[in-house]
């Protein structure tokens, strides 16, 4: 009896020790936070008091828009896609956060890239659901899929709208692949937060001085009109980290 309760406590100590000894994954976990400015301060929407290059003024009603593939860059040169595609719209607070649904090793990270928008196998009508298909279906004849943004406001006085909105046109991809600048970071905590900027100015210049009334209320169907919305879309985001989680 005395040499059964021994073993007893020889196995019981062996599987305490090997619970307290097991060691947990070292990785981390990424959220997004989306944020939208203007000239560098938090968007107020529905209000005409922004001013373009051309010195039109304008507001901004609608932000609604397609990330994916976001990709961390580690220093060793192997590159982590995360798969996800996530769709922001800037009146639904529940679509401002996300966590990306896997988790990266801890390491140095030479940077953070993704897709505004979605890739030519990502962007097949009827793919993301029926909710998404109603707010961002992509007409089949101009080519199918979705928008990657909605981004729609007024310009100049109320009524007079602008409907700036993009995505695959007649089967040509205008997705923007955008490497977000200073976006190095190390991964070395549970949970990484990591705010992306959208400079919604930014959209509306460099290269190209956007002019409201020379494009359109609608540049769905003007491919010339969807490579320089693509064009300007370079330097819109920038990244913030503005804390991590032990
Ligand atoms: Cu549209």
């Amino acid at each position: 009896m005395k040499i059964v309760k021994f073993f007893l406590l020889i196995i019981l100590g062996a599987s305490t020790s090997c619970t307290n000894n097991t060691v947990q994954p070292e990785e981390t976990a990424i959220e997004l936070q989306f944020l939208h400015n203007v000239n560098g301060d938090p968007l107020e929407l529905d209000n005409i008091k922004y001013t373009n290059a051309v010195g039109q003024t304008y507001s901004i009603k609608t932000v609604k828009y397609f990330i994916s593939r976001v990709t961390l860059h580690r220093t060793d040169g192997a590159d982590i896609t995360i798969p996800d595609i996530h769709y922001v719209d800037i009146r639904d607070d529940a679509t401002l956060t996300y966590e990306l649904s896997e988790k990266i090793p801890y390491g140095s990270y030479s940077g953070i890239s993704f897709v505004y928008g979605l890739v030519p196998e990502d962007n097949v009508t009827g793919s993301l659901g029926l909710e998404i298909d109603r707010l961002m279906e992509w007409p089949v004849p101009m080519g199918g899929g979705y928008h990657y943004m909605k981004l729609e406001g007024d310009y100049n006085e109320a009524g007079n709208f602008f409907n700036f909105h993009s995505g695959s046109l007649d089967g040509v991809d205008y997705a923007i692949h955008v490497d977000l600048p200073n976006s190095a970071f190390d991964a070395n905590t549970s949970k990484l937060n990591v705010g992306l900027v959208m400079e919604i100015s930014n959209w509306f210049k460099n290269p190209v001085d956007w002019d409201f009334a020379y494009w359109g209320s609608g540049i769905m169907g003007n491919a010339d009109a969807q490579a320089t919305v693509q064009k300007n879309g370079t330097d819109v985001f920038s990244v913030s980290f503005p804390s991590s989680t032990l």
